[in-house]
């Protein structure tokens, strides 16, 4: 019998550069590098024995652009707020990572690094793989790729004829006001009727913009991801009377309840599901049941993870609700070389679902140890060192 409850014996918090193969721009801003926090926990089972070692990534951003979390925040929260209380609590399981840390507001993706990290460990202690404890009903998922907003309509096109080339099944396109209309047709000519198609607005539009959003009709769109401001729900339950296109929240879904207001408000025809945004994959698989039950397609966002991130994605998105093609696009779509050995391929359009013990990577640890730009250590007793 494994032990079911674990202390947490030392953290690492890791911060790596990671160059872009090529700038991703949202209506938010522009990206080149990523700055990313990672999480690494060694836990000691309650009844003794060896410690095993566990990793999360953090997928907050450089800047406060997409939510109010960044990674220097981040860092310094699990430090000094997330990490006391956690090893406060005592023995425990990933389970008790999110309830334990309710009380303190806010940073959902700090929360959920160390959620991942702690689950990760756990698995690989159990010897059990994420998709096998996630209860996932399918072996392989479908590819999706989010297109970065590009300043001329041929870069664009000739960006998307690579993807659709890379055998992508779902195109997403990130539009803003302006170029939008334009850049939609012309994309859609490009892939032809049949190949799935969206947009995600990042927040550009205004309740005002209905009438303009209902130009995108005639494109035949699965969706309109989050294209009013995270806290506009009544707004976006507005224009989804207005557009024929299904309206899609994103940022505006931070937990199971909120989804479910959101839902019954008519706010939301469809939901993108990203673990960080709501706090770890536990919540994320409770919106999943709560939508699924609610007849709400749901998919899997991303947030340009490393192999670390893009593993436990595409296990959560081998769930039976994930009807629609996530955001879980082949590591070299975004990174040259990634920290796992194994990174996330695209075939025939599909990633194949993790089938090995934890969330479902395995480090190249001598390359992360290259794209590692500061290591700090804190111990059961919460002293912090830097390594
Ligand atoms: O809105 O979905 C988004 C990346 C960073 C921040 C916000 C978003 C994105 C993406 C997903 O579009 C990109 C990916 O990880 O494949
Ligand atoms: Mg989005």
């Amino acid at each position: 019998m494994s032990a079911t409850v674990w202390t947490i014996e030392h953290v690492e918090l890791r911060r790596i550069a990671m160059p872009l193969v090529t700038p991703f721009r949202t209506s938010f801003g522009s990206q080149t590098e990523r700055d990313i926090l990672l999480v690494r926990v060694e836990l000691m089972p309650s009844g003794g024995g060896e410690t095993i070692e566990g990793w999360g990534e953090c997928v907050a951003l450089a800047e406060p652009s997409y939510s109010p979390e960044y990674v220097e925040g981040a860092q310094h929260v699990v430090i000094h707020h997330l990490l006391p209380r956690l090893t406060a609590a005592g023995p425990i399981e990933a389970a008790d990572v999110a309830p334990t840390l309710a009380k303190l507001h806010g940073h959902p993706m700090a929360k959920a690094a160390l959620e991942m990290a702690v689950l990760d460990a756990q698995l690989r202690a159990q010897g059990q793989s994420f998709a096998t404890f996630l209860g996932a009903t399918r072996t392989h998922i479908p590819s999706g790729v989010s297109v970065g907003i590009h300043d001329t309509t041929d870069e664009l096109l000739a960006a998307v004829q690579g993807y659709v080339d890379d055998g992508y099944v779902r195109i997403k396109l990130k539009i803003e006001p302006g170029s939008d209309i334009d850049q939609v047709a012309a994309v859609r000519e490009l892939i032809g009727p049949d190949t799935p198609f969206q947009v995600d607005a990042n927040t550009a539009y205004r309740r005002t913009d209905g009438t303009h959003l209902r130009r995108l009709d005639e494109y035949d769109l699965l969706l309109i991801e989050q294209p009013l401001p995270e806290d506009d729900i009544i707004g976006h339950a507005r224009l989804a009377d207005e557009v024929a296109t299904p309206i899609c929240l994103d940022e505006s879904l931070t937990s199971a309840a909120g989804t479910a207001d959101a839902i019954e408000l008519g706010a939301c025809e469809i939901a993108n599901i990203k673990p960080g945004r709501v706090g770890g994959y536990l919540e994320a698989v409770r919106i999943h049941d709560l939508c699924r039950a609610k007849g709400v397609p749901v998919w899997c966002g991303g947030m340009l993870e490393t192999g670390i991130g893009r593993a436990a994605n595409a296990a959560l998105a081998a769930l039976p609700g994930f009807t629609l093609p996530g955001d879980i696009s082949a590591s070299t779509r975004f990174y040259a070389q990634d920290i796992v050995i194994d990174p996330i391929t695209v075939v025939d359009g599909h990633v194949r679902v993790p089938t090995i013990p934890g969330l479902g990577f395995e480090l190249d640890r001598a390359f992360l140890d290259t794209v590692t730009t500061s290591r700090i250590g804190i111990d059961r007793h919460g002293t912090v060192a830097s390594l």
